[in-house]
């Protein structure tokens, strides 16, 4: 077997010339412009155009992860986001790019060209907020993981489903960065020395420990539905303007496995929260109060649309709507928990966040310990009741303009 090529804006158009299934999408021999835009951690990106006003995306795993090239990774992550991709475009294509080629060999996705979108983060930043795109995730995340649960899949594909879909090496990055990491001391760690205090106190609070820890184990054995495995608010696309519908895409399922429904909706809370910390530390308390509410949608829209999807569950002999009920409790608690654990990675661990980062320097140490507070809370309580109007948002927002 040959060596993977290696894709770089000089190569690409070579690329496209031995790819068939992708001639009938763009003409290498019309190409206008092909733009690397890979500003994750880890993948290259590119924009690919010709002249006909046709457009693609080629996204390519590299070895290794890209901010950091000593940190050696899996490619096959690549076949992993394939896959989670395809499945999730059958259940809900709505609320995915279409995935038009995989070259399992290259490691390279072809992806629908959804540069008319913009990062939903990049918006948030701008004070965009883009509200509806809560209502949309929580939607997809209902759509997925009823579709790729026990609910929707019979016995017998349900066990084939979840063999295939485990994510070893890049599940292995989440229990690290997000439920170890943050609560130990580790090189990948670093906070301002405003903040040391705040992260000794919370490695010091048992109920925190012993929460993460529950957390890390939930993570870790409950095979719920195909997740998509990193839905922060840098893995969704929203368009809401420019005369075009209005459109919402989750993109960079390369983390997903099977997994607690609660963790991709507690990973949106957690970046929702770091947004309102974000505006009250700018000032902007209506912002960051309208943003506090973004956790309310997505967790109700979460819960309309399961319901919605209820009527068609495999055994309706024994799950009855107590099943229901119940179920969507844990998914509320679990998601408050797991907001509380990726809030937390996001201020202390690997892979910060713009939101934070971009602030001066007075200003990211407020909102740093009020996104930390506001998170011990919602991992120690997991409770529901940190899903309302005076919700761990607006703690946060009075915590950082004190
Ligand atoms: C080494 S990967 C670091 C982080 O980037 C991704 O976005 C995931 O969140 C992962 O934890
Ligand atoms: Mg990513």
């Amino acid at each position: 077997m040959s060596a993977p090529r290696q894709l770089s804006t000089e190569t690409v158009a070579d690329y496209l010339r031995v790819v068939p299934e992708l001639a009938c999408r763009i003409d290498p021999e019309a190409l206008t412009s092909i733009d690397e835009v890979g500003d994750g951690n880890l993948n290259l990106v590119f924009i690919v155009r010709d002249s006909a006003g046709s457009s693609l995306v080629l996204k390519q795993s590299l070895p290794h992860v890209r901010t950091d090239p000593s940190w050696e990774m899996t490619r096959e992550r690549s076949a992993r986001e394939a896959r989670v991709l395809s499945v999730h475009q059958r259940l809900d294509a709505e609320h995915v790019p279409a995935l038009l080629h995989f070259d399992h060999a290259n490691y390279v996705l072809a992806l629908e060209d959804l540069s008319d979108h913009a990062v939903w983060r990049a918006e948030l930043n701008e004070g965009r907020i883009h509200p509806q795109a809560a209502t949309e995730i929580g939607r997809y995340v209902a759509r997925t993981a009823f579709g790729s649960s026990v609910f929707g899949l019979d016995t017998a594909e349900h066990k084939k489903q979840i063999a295939q879909g485990i994510n070893p090496e890049l599940s292995q990055i989440t229990e690290d960065l997000v439920f170890t990491e943050p609560f130990i001391e580790h090189p990948h760690n670093s906070v301002l020395p405003g903040n040391a205090p705040d992260v000794a106190a919370l490695r010091a609070d048992t109920l925190a420990i012993r929460a993460i820890g529950e957390a890390k184990l939930a993570f870790m054995t409950r095979a719920e539905s195909l997740l998509h495995g990193d839905l922060h608010t840098g893995s969704v696309f929203v368009r809401a303007c420019d005369g075009k519908p209005a459109s919402v895409r989750a993109f960079d399922s390369e983390f997903g496995a099977y997994g607690p429904t609660g963790f991709d909706l507690g990973a949106l809370w957690a970046n929702l929260l770091i947004a309102a910390a974000r505006a009250a530390a700018l000032g902007d308390s209506d912002r960051a109060a309208r943003l506090t509410q973004l956790p309310v949608d997505l967790m109700d829209a979460f819960e309309d649309e399961f319901s919605s999807l209820w009527p068609d569950r495999v055994d309706p002999r024994v799950w009855s709507h107590d099943t229901l009920r119940q179920f969507l409790d844990r998914v509320r608690t679990d998601a408050a928990v797991f907001a509380g654990a990726k809030a937390i990675r996001r201020i202390v661990g690997f892979a910060k966040v713009a939101d934070i980062e971009t602030l001066d320097e007075r200003r990211r140490e407020v909102a740093a310990r009020g996104v930390l507070r506001a998170a011990r809370e919602l991992l120690v309580s997991g409770s529901a009741d940190g899903i309302s109007r005076t919700d761990a948002g607006e703690e946060v927002a009075m915590k950082t303009t004190r």
